[in-house]
């Protein structure tokens, strides 16, 4: 059996990356690749439901640290338990979202050093990254005004702009450091350039 391909899907809230996922799902599809979709935190029973208490704004104060692990911990039920076993059996897997969503949040969001989620990253992941990962890019009150007609606000959209604008930083870092897996995609323009642009990067993985 031949292991499937892994495809992450990153960027601040309200670039589009849900709405994407589904135009790369059927677009593989057309090729008649087999695709899970998946999601972090999340993915698994109990990872969704670590999502919920990492998400819930009424929660006490969730220290830095708790929520760095809880990510994590949430991934290594991921990876067990959906990740691998999907990629195993000849699948593509695309996730909204994973690690590098976790140097760009907790490193650049939250100033926690890389060198702890570099380690956690191995002692988790061990060789596991993603084959190719699309980075939706847009000024943030872009994404803030797509999604601001939503009625509940989660634990990090409560967060301030600079907060938002330290997490952007982040991503184009990790895109700086490894520019042949993270793909750019400029997400304020018409959703069809977008998709364009999508299409585009996949063709890669499909030769
Ligand atoms: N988090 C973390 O801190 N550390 C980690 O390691 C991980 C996650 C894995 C999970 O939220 C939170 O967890 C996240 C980071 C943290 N917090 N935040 N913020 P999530 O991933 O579920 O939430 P999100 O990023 O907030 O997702 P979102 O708001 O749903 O955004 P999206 O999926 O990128 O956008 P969308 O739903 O596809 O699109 C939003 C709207 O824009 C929708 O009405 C679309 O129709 C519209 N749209 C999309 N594209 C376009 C274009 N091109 N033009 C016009 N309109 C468009």
């Amino acid at each position: 059996m031949i292991r499937g391909k892994f495809i992450t899907l990153e960027g601040v809230e309200g670039v589009g990356k849900t709405t994407n996922l589904a135009f790369i799902k059927e677009h593989l599809e057309k090729y008649n690749i087999p695709v899970v979709v998946t999601r972090e935190p999340g993915g698994t029973l109990l990872a969704e439901k670590i999502r919920q208490l990492l998400l819930d704004a009424d929660s006490e104060a969730i220290s830095e640290q708790a929520e760095l692990l809880m990510m994590f911990a949430a991934r290594a039920q991921h990876i067990k338990h959906v990740i691998e076993p999907a990629l195993a059996q000849g699948n593509w897997v695309i996730s909204d979202r994973f690690t590098d969503a976790t140097f760009a949040y907790q490193g650049g969001g939250r100033c926690m050093k890389v060198s702890t989620i570099e380690w956690l990253e191995q002692f988790v992941q061990g060789p596991l990254r993603p084959d190719l990962t699309l980075l939706l890019d847009a000024p943030i009150e872009v994404g803030m005004a797509r999604v601001k007609k939503r009625a509940v606000i989660d634990r990090f959209e409560a967060e301030k702009m600079s907060f938002f604008e330290r997490v952007r930083r982040g991503y184009l870092v990790q895109m700086e450091l490894y520019p042949e897996r993270i793909k750019l995609i400029k997400a304020n323009q018409p959703l069809v350039e977008v998709q364009r642009a999508i299409s585009e990067a996949l063709r890669v993985l499909l030769r």
